[in-house]
This record gives structure tokens, C-alpha cells and sequence, in this order.
């Protein structure tokens, strides 16, 4: 028996030192001490039939050999353990000393009302009022009191949606009809910005849309000149881009501004090489303008030989495109939050 039990703390040792896991390890244990068919649990039982000194030396031998194993196997559990703690710790790359992240945004402002709110604060800070008009109006405020009577083609080009069964209302296709009910309101000296969405009739691609946004402005005061006009226009385009911008300035026909003027920019986009957001013409028709026609100042209730003005319609949709790079302008209203998120 005492053979017995050197061959048994000779396997059990040998057994355990091969074993990587907590899983073999409790095996191993089993196969030695298991309550029915355990080597070791074999050995103790066995103990009961010897009788007198033998019983007592080999008993004494076979206890100090239990708990000799016992104790190794409880050792080795413990090394096992933190091992795989340490393992699951580099393998999973948790640094419990990361700080948490920020939480995620829970909303923020669309860029259109980025670059409305900008502009707002420019003219605000320039001495404009910000007015508001409706969208639905009346075909006198939208053409009429503009000078484009119901002849003039310059409606057609205008693509307008009218309102079925009553001929008399648009919703308008721009915002200048605010020019008039502005001088109406408030009189003269006047300066104010009207911003708002305008609607027209017609297909869309990547600089068209059929509801679009417009910045309309508006200055009447005594001796207004061009150099006024092309001034404010600098403030604004720099304001908003805060970079300068090449632009270039031709004739533009609109029956309520006499001189007329289209104020392009070079596209930011493609830096004028050409590209959707700038019709592949490397330029950006963004701010049409003009001095205020004598006819629309006397609609607005002025007398055209005391007062004078500027007006401007600026395309505020293709403004924000230049300003961050947008390369098609129905992004601006497809709702993609992939899109929306980088502002
Ligand atoms: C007008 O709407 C005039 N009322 C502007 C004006 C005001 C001229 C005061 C003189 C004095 P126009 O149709 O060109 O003009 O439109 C003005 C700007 O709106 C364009 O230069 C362009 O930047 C933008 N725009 C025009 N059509 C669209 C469209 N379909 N989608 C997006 N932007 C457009």
C-alpha cells in the first residue's frame, strides 16, 4: 500500500503539471479523488480493513499524502484562475482606466438654418431689421406691384404654382413681393433681410430645387448708387464664406430693379472646374440684384424722386453648398442622417 501511495502522488503530480486549463485540472482531481471510483478514495477505504500498527502507520502516511495533493491541487486552481483573468483582459483590450465616451449629440441645427442664422446676425449687425412674409400671396404682391404685369413673360420664367381655383394666389415663387410690403409697412429710410423658402414649378438636379430658399434684401434710403450695392454684396459673401471669394458681375434682367445684375461666384465646389453643383460652368449664379426699380418704389408708397434702393435676391440653398462643399442640392432636404450629422 505504501507503494501504492508513492505511485499515486507520482501520477497526480505528473498529471497536474501538464494541465493548462481549470477544466483538465478538476478532471484530474476526479480521477483521484472522486467519491466512488477515485484512486486515492480507493486507497482510504481500503484502509478500514487492516487491523492494529499497520492500520495506524499506513493511515497516517495515506492523510499526509491527501492533504499534500489537496494542497497542490488548490495551488495550481488559484495560478490557473488569475491566469485567465489576465488572459480575457489582454485579449478583450478592456482599459478600465478609459474614460467614458461623450454621449452621443441629441440634435443640432439644420445648415440652412446654419447659414440663415449667420446671415441674420451679419445684416442685424449692418443695421438691417429681419422681416417675415407669407408663402402664399397674392398674384399683386408676387408680380404685379413688382412691375411684371400678367403679360410680362418674365411669369413663365418664374414656372409658378397657383392655387387651384383661385387664380389670384401663388405660393410665391420668390421673395421679393416682401420688398413691396416691407415699403408699405415701414416707410423709408429702410434697410431689412427677409429669408424663406420659395417655390417653383420646375425639375430638379443637383443645383434645382422646387422649394428652395431665398435671402431677399432691401435698402431704400437718399442717393443709393451701385457701389453701395456691390459693397453690401462683399460683406455678405465674405461673411458667410469667411474667405474671399472670386465673383464676377454682368447684366441681369428683372422687371423691378433697373440697373439689373447677376452677381456669380467662382465655384467653391470644383474651384471652377466645373461640376454639378455649378452646372459644369465653373460659376455660381448666387446673388441677383439691381437698384430698385422707380415704379416698384412708388407700389411700395414712396415717392421714386425722393428715395432710391437696392435690392438683392440672393439662393441661400446654393450659398450653403458653396460653403461646405455640397456637391448636389437635394441633400440639403433628403433627411439622411449620415448626411446631416457633419454639420
Ligand atoms: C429671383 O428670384 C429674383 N427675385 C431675385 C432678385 C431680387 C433680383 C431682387 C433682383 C433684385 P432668380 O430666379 O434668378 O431671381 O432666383 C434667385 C436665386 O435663387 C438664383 O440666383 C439662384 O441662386 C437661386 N435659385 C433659383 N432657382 C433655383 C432653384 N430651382 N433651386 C435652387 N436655387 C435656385
Amino acid at each position: 500500500m505504501k507503494q501504492q501511495l508513492q505511485k499515486i502522488e507520482q501520477e497526480f503530480k505528473k498529471a497536474i503539471d501538464g494541465v493548462g486549463d481549470v477544466l483538465k485540472l478538476d478532471e484530474v482531481y476526479q480521477r483521484f479523488f472522486s467519491r466512488k471510483s477515485g484512486e486515492m478514495t480507493q486507497i482510504m477505504k481500503n484502509l478500514k480493513e487492516l487491523s492494529g500498527e499497520a492500520r495506524k502507520e499506513l493511515g497516517s502516511l495515506a492523510n499526509e499524502v491527501k492533504t499534500n495533493l489537496e494542497e497542490i491541487y488548490g495551488s495550481k486552481k488559484q495560478d490557473l484562475e488569475h491566469a485567465g483573468w489576465d488572459r480575457i483582459a489582454v485579449e478583450e483590450q478592456i482599459d478600465v482606466t478609459e474614460p467614458k465616451l461623450p454621449p452621443k449629440r441629441k440634435g443640432h441645427l439644420h445648415p440652412m438654418t446654419i447659414v440663415h442664422n449667420e446671415l441674420e446676425d451679419l445684416f442685424t449687425s449692418m443695421g438691417f431689421m429681419v422681416l417675415d412674409g407669407p408663402e402664399l400671396e397674392s398674384d399683386y404682391y408676387a408680380f404685379e406691384a413688382l412691375n411684371i404685369p400678367k403679360t410680362h413673360p418674365a411669369r413663365e420664367s418664374m414656372d409658378t404654382f397657383y392655387v387651384k381655383g383661385k387664380p389670384s394666389w401663388v405660393m410665391r415663387p420668390h421673395t421679393s413681393p416682401v420688398q413691396i410690403r416691407a415699403m408699405q409697412k415701414y416707410g423709408a429710410p429702410l434697410r431689412t433681410v427677409v429669408s424663406g423658402r420659395v417655390f417653383r414649378n420646375e425639375a430638379t438636379d443637383a443645383s434645382h430645387e422646387h422649394t428652395f430658399y431665398q435671402m431677399e434684401g432691401l435698402v431704400v434710403d437718399k442717393d443709393i448708387s451701385i457701389s453701395n450695392l456691390i459693397g453690401t454684396m462683399q460683406e455678405l459673401l465674405q461673411g458667410v464664406l469667411k474667405k474671399d471669394v472670386e465673383v464676377r458681375l454682368r447684366p441681369g434682367y428683372f422687371p423691378f430693379v433697373e440697373p439689373g445684375f447677376e452677381l456669380d461666384m467662382k465655384c467653391l465646389v470644383c474651384s471652377g472646374t466645373g461640376c454639378g453643383a455649378c452646372k459644369h460652368s465653373g460659376w455660381v449664379e448666387t446673388v441677383p440684384c439691381g437698384l430698385i426699380h422707380p415704379r416698384v418704389i412708388k407700389a411700395g408708397g414712396l415717392d421714386p424722386k425722393v428715395w432710391t434702393g437696392f435690392a438683392f435676391g440672393l439662393g441661400s440653398m446654393r450659398l450653403a453648398m458653396q460653403k461646405y462643399g455640397i456637391e448636389d442640392i437635394r441633400h440639403l432636404h433628403a433627411g439622411n442622417m449620415e448626411f446631416l450629422e457633419q454639420f
